[in-house]
C-alpha cells in the first residue's frame, strides 16, 4: 500500500499539533484526525465491554449497565472553541477539548462507579490526565457523574499515539436526570427561567437521596 507522505505526516497526532490549518469539517485532514479519536473509543469500549462481562460471568455481578459512546459534532466541536475564545486551528483543537471522543459509562449503583473508574484506571498504558468528581461536589445545575479525562494508547501501523478520550460514569439514576435535562437545556424557541432551574436542582437531590437508599436497599 502507497501512503502518501502528508497523509503519513498527519497520521501522528504531534504533527497536527505543528500543522497551522485550519477546521473544516469536510477537509480530509478533519477526517483523519477524527479516524483516530473514532479508534481510541474502540480501544477503551472494548476494555470496559470486557470487565462488564467477566462481572456477569465470574461473579453474578452487573457492574455495568450499558455504554454509550460518540464522537462530538463538528458543530458542537466548534461552539465549544468559541465558548473557551480558542483559535479555530487543529493544534487549538486537540489541546483544548477534551470530550471529542466520549464514552459513557452508566451503573446501577454508586459504589460502582468508584470500582469503574478504579477498573478503568488501572488499564496498562492508559493515563489519567484529569478528573472531576460532580459526585461529591454536583454542578450548579444539579448534574452528577464521575468525569476523567484519558490518554488512550492507539497502535496504528507506523506509531504508537495517545489520544484523549472523555469518561462520564454516572448511575443510572443520574443518567435518567441529566438526560432529560440535556434535551430541556438545548429545547429550541424556550428561554431557560430560574425558576425551572432551581426545580431541576431540586430533582437531582431527590435522584442523589434515590441513588442512596438503593445502595443502602443493595447491602
Ligand atoms: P455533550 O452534548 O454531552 O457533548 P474541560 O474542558 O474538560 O475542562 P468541559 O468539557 O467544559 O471542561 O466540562 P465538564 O463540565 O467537565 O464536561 C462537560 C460535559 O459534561 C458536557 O458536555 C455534558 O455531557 C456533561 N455536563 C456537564 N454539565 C452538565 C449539566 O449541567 N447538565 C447535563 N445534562 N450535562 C452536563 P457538552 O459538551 O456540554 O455536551
Amino acid at each position: 500500500m502507497k501512503i502518501e507522505e502528508e497523509s503519513t505526516d498527519l497520521i501522528n497526532l504531534k504533527n497536527f499539533l505543528d500543522y497551522n490549518g485550519k477546521i473544516e469539517e469536510k477537509d480530509v485532514t478533519f477526517q483523519k484526525l477524527m479516524f483516530i479519536y473514532k479508534m481510541a473509543i474502540k480501544e477503551l469500549d472494548t476494555k470496559i465491554e470486557i470487565f462488564k462481562e467477566e462481572f456477569k460471568t465470574f461473579y453474578d455481578y452487573d457492574l455495568v449497565d450499558h455504554v454509550n459512546t460518540r464522537i462530538k459534532s463538528p458543530k458542537s466541536i466548534i461552539q465549544k472553541m468559541k465558548k473557551k475564545e480558542c483559535k479555530l486551528t487543529y493544534r487549538e483543537m486537540i489541546e483544548n477539548i477534551n470530550d471529542i471522543a466520549g464514552i459513557r459509562v452508566v451503573c446501577p449503583l454508586q459504589k460502582d462507579i468508584y470500582s469503574i473508574k478504579n477498573l478503568i484506571q488501572s488499564i496498562p498504558g492508559i493515563e489519567t490526565l484529569k478528573e472531576k468528581d460532580y459526585i461529591t461536589q454536583p454542578k450548579e445545575s444539579g448534574y452528577s457523574a464521575y468525569h476523567i479525562i484519558l490518554g488512550v494508547p492507539v497502535m496504528l501501523s507506523q506509531q504508537l499515539i495517545y489520544v484523549k478520550v472523555e469518561v462520564q460514569i454516572r448511575t443510572m439514576a443520574m443518567d435518567f436526570w441529566s438526560s432529560l435535562e440535556h434535551k430541556m437545556k438545548y429545547k429550541p424557541n424556550e428561554e431557560p427561567s430560574k425558576k425551572k432551574a432551581k426545580e431541576w436542582v431540586n430533582c437531582a437531590k431527590t435522584i442523589n437521596k434515590l441513588d442512596e437508599k438503593m445502595m443502602l436497599l443493595n447491602e
